[in-house]
C-alpha cells in the first residue's frame, strides 16, 4: 500500500464523483486476475475481492472500471461497480452471443497495427466499428514506420476505410509521432489500445511511460506474428500528469456484438448510397434499382468493401435473430 492518491490523475472528475454514494470509498480497477482486482483508491493501492453476493447479481468488474470498495484495509471487497461512459465490448469467444466487456471508461480507442505486416482493410473495418460502438472517440496507430518499406502508402490504405478517424504513423522505438499522440491525451484522459498480438501495444506503452513497465516481446520472424506476451488488460499512470494507457492483449477474435448502429456510421458511405435504391431494405444483393450495386458496377464504391460490408452486416443480423430467440424460448418457458 502507498500514500494518498490524487484520484484526478486516475480519471476522476464530477461526473464520477457525483456516481459515488456517500461515504463509500471510490477506487479504479487498475488489473483483473482470477476474482481480485488491483484497484487504485484515494489511500493507494489495493488488492479487492469481489462481493459475492454482488458479482451474482451484476456484471462483473473490468479494467477501467470505476468501483466502490468496502471493508477493513487488506480485506477490501469490491461492493459496487459504477455505471460505465464507455465500454469496448466484443462476443465472448468461449460463449457464442454472450457480451464480454474488454475495458471501461475510456476517452480514445487506439487501434493499433503494425506497418511490418500486411494491414486487410476488414480487419480495421470490424475495430472501428467495436470502437465506435464504445462511445468514445478513436485513433488509428501504425506502429514501426521504421520498418515500413513505404509507411505513407501503408498509411493511405488505412484512410481509405478510416472515414474520420485520424490515422497516424509512428515508432516507438525512433520515438517519432509520441508527441502527437501524447497531445491528444493529458491529464485524467486514458487511451485504451486494442490490436493484434504482436503490433507493438506494450512498446507503445513504455514510449509513453518512459520506462519499462510492460513486458514486450519479439514477433515470429517467419510472419512476424505476435506470441501473446501480455496477458492482461492493465491500466498505465503516465508520468507529467500526462493520462492513462490501458494495455491489453492481443485478441484472436473480435466478433461483433450489438453493434448494428455503430456498423451504419463505419460504413456511412454504402448507406448514403443505400438511400437511393428503390427498396428501402435493399439488401444489395440481387435487388433491381439497387444503388449500392450501380455505385460499384461505376468504380464509386470499391466492390471489395461492399462484400466487406455486407459480410459484417449479416455477422451482427444473425445474432440479433438468435437473441430474438432466446428471448421468445425463455418467454413461453415462463409461460
Ligand atoms: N522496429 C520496431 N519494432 C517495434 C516497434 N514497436 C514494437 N516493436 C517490436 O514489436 C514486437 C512486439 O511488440 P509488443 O509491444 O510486445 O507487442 P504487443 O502488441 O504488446 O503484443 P501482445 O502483448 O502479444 O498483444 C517487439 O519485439 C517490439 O520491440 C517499433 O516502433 N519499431
Ligand atoms: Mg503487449
Ligand atoms: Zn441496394
Amino acid at each position: 500500500m502507498s500514500g494518498a492518491t490524487d484520484l484526478r490523475r486516475w480519471g476522476c472528475d464530477d461526473h464520477v464523483a457525483a456516481a459515488v454514494e456517500p461515504g463509500a470509498r471510490l477506487g479504479r480497477v487498475v488489473q483483473v486476475d482470477r476474482g481480485e482486482c488491483d484497484v487504485v483508491t484515494a489511500q493507494g493501492m489495493v488488492r479487492a475481492g469481489s462481493d459475492s453476493v454482488r458479482a451474482q447479481a451484476e456484471t462483473a468488474p473490468v479494467t477501467g472500471d470505476w468501483v466502490q470498495v468496502s471493508g477493513p484495509p487488506s480485506a477490501e471487497l469490491i461492493s459496487r461497480v459504477l455505471p460505465r461512459t464507455t465500454a469496448l465490448a466484443r462476443r465472448d469467444p468461449a460463449e457464442r452471443d454472450i457480451e464480454q466487456v474488454l475495458a471501461a471508461n475510456f476517452d480514445i480507442v487506439g487501434i493499433v497495427a503494425g506497418l511490418d505486416r500486411p494491414l486487410p482493410p476488414g480487419r480495421f473495418e470490424r475495430m472501428l466499428v467495436m470502437a465506435r460502438d464504445s462511445g468514445a472517440s478513436t485513433v488509428i496507430l501504425l506502429t514501426k514506420a521504421d520498418r515500413a518499406a513505404d509507411a505513407a502508402a501503408s498509411a493511405a490504405t488505412v484512410r481509405a476505410v478510416a472515414g474520420d478517424v485520424d490515422v497516424l504513423t509512428l515508432s516507438a522505438r525512433r520515438g517519432v509521432g509520441l508527441d502527437d499522440l501524447r497531445s491528444r491525451l493529458g491529464s485524467g484522459r486514458t487511451l485504451a489500445l486494442v490490436g493484434a498480438s504482436g503490433s507493438g501495444k506494450s512498446t507503445l506503452v513504455n514510449a509513453l511511460a518512459g520506462a519499462e513497465v510492460a513486458a514486450t516481446a519479439q514477433v515470429r520472424p517467419t510472419d512476424r506474428r505476435g506470441r501473446h506476451t501480455t496477458v492482461a488488460r492493465r491500466l498505465v499512470l503516465l508520468p507529467g500528469d500526462g493520462g492513462l494507457v490501458l494495455d491489453t492483449p492481443g485478441v484472436r477474435a473480435l466478433g461483433l456484438i450489438d453493434a448494428q448502429e455503430a456498423l451504419t456510421r463505419v460504413f456511412d458511405d454504402i448507406e448514403d448510397y443505400g438511400r437511393e435504391c428503390r427498396f428501402a431494405d435493399c439488401a444489395h444483393g440481387a435487388e433491381p434499382d439497387c444503388a449500392v450495386t450501380a455505385a460499384t458496377e461505376s468504380g464509386e464504391i470499391d466492390p471489395r468493401r461492399v462484400e466487406r460490408f455486407i459480410a459484417l452486416r449479416d455477422e451482427v443480423e444473425q445474432q440479433q435473430i438468435r437473441e430474438q430467440q432466446r428471448a421468445r424460448t425463455a418467454s413461453r418457458g415462463r409461460r
